[in-house]
């Protein structure tokens, strides 16, 4: 973790449909907001390619009111910072409207701003930490080492971590295309290192190292509205295009 504030784009998923255990629980609670699950990323550019959002099935998260019309899902620590960022009826105040746990949230439809697959689900990953971010994460597999090992642990092992397959039923979107890795880094530098699980996590951080380096410094995006524009000239783009349009909130921590 680095020294100064880290600037991340807080992406705004809307809940299309609460799994049967969430519904259980926030039914009636959030005084009729829309809920989004806010997932807070630093690539902004690969939301094209999400194919499903992630929550640390241990960790405990909150639905919190942003205002009269919107409540946010994270976890407790983010709707505090939140809270100093304009993001909370007033500041410094946050307003828990229910407790809910990672567990419960599994299997909930949520809306994929830009994504080529327009609602994806929200499925389980072990290595979520509770105190980065909002403990809500995007997935990317075509562009994250992270999100490629775990979709493809949870496909071997669905009955194990408790998934439906039809949450699962998608391949990897091309985003951005490296001259070394071609369209899917992310699933190429896997494949090279030879990972086999979310749990390998010294070769996982050298992938991240590897796919960043090469999808931000040599990628070309292949897709949106910049198609054909050099990552880092496209990142800042696609960042105020989400929001502008209402899709993302700056988020510091
Ligand atoms: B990134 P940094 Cl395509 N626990 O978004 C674990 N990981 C978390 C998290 C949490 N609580 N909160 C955010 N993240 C992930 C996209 C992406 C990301 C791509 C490629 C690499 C990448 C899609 N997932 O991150 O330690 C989020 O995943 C590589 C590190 O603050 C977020 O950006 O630098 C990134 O980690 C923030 O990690």
């Amino acid at each position: 973790e680095g020294v100064g504030p880290q600037e991340y784009v807080a992406i705004k998923m809307e809940v299309v449909e609460w799994s049967p255990a969430a519904k259980a629980v926030i039914e009636g609670k959030v005084g009729g907001r829309t809920v989004y699950l806010v997932s807070a990323t630093l690539r902004p550019e690969t939301m094209y390619g999400q194919t499903n959002c992630f929550v640390g099935p241990s960790l405990k998260y909150g639905v919190f009111a942003i205002n009269d019309k919107d409540a946010f899902l994270v976890s407790y620590r983010a709707a505090r910072n939140m809270a100093f960022q304009g993001l909370s009826p007033a500041r410094g105040e946050v307003v828990q409207l229910v407790e809910i746990d990672g567990a419960s949230i599994v299997g909930t439809k949520v809306k994929a701003p830009f994504a080529v697959i327009p609602e994806v689900y929200v499925l389980p990953m072990e290595t979520v930490k509770a105190t980065k971010g909002t403990g809500v994460v995007t997935s990317v597999p075509s562009d994250s080492p992270d999100d490629y090992a775990t979709t493809e642990e949870l496909r071997k092992k669905a009955e194990y971590y408790k998934v439906d397959p039809k949450w699962l039923d998608f391949t990897p979107v091309p985003v951005i295309k490296t001259a070394k890795y071609g369209e899917l880094t992310a699933v190429e530098v896997c494949k090279e290192l030879k990972i086999q699980s979310p749990k390998d996590a010294k070769a996982l951080a050298d992938a991240k190292e590897i796919a960043y380096k090469e999808g931000f410094y040599g990628g070309t995006m292949v897709i949106g509205d910049f198609k054909g524009e050099p990552v880092q000239e496209a990142k800042p783009k696609v960042r105020a295009q989400l929001i502008e349009r209402g899709l993302a909130v700056a988020y510091a921590e």
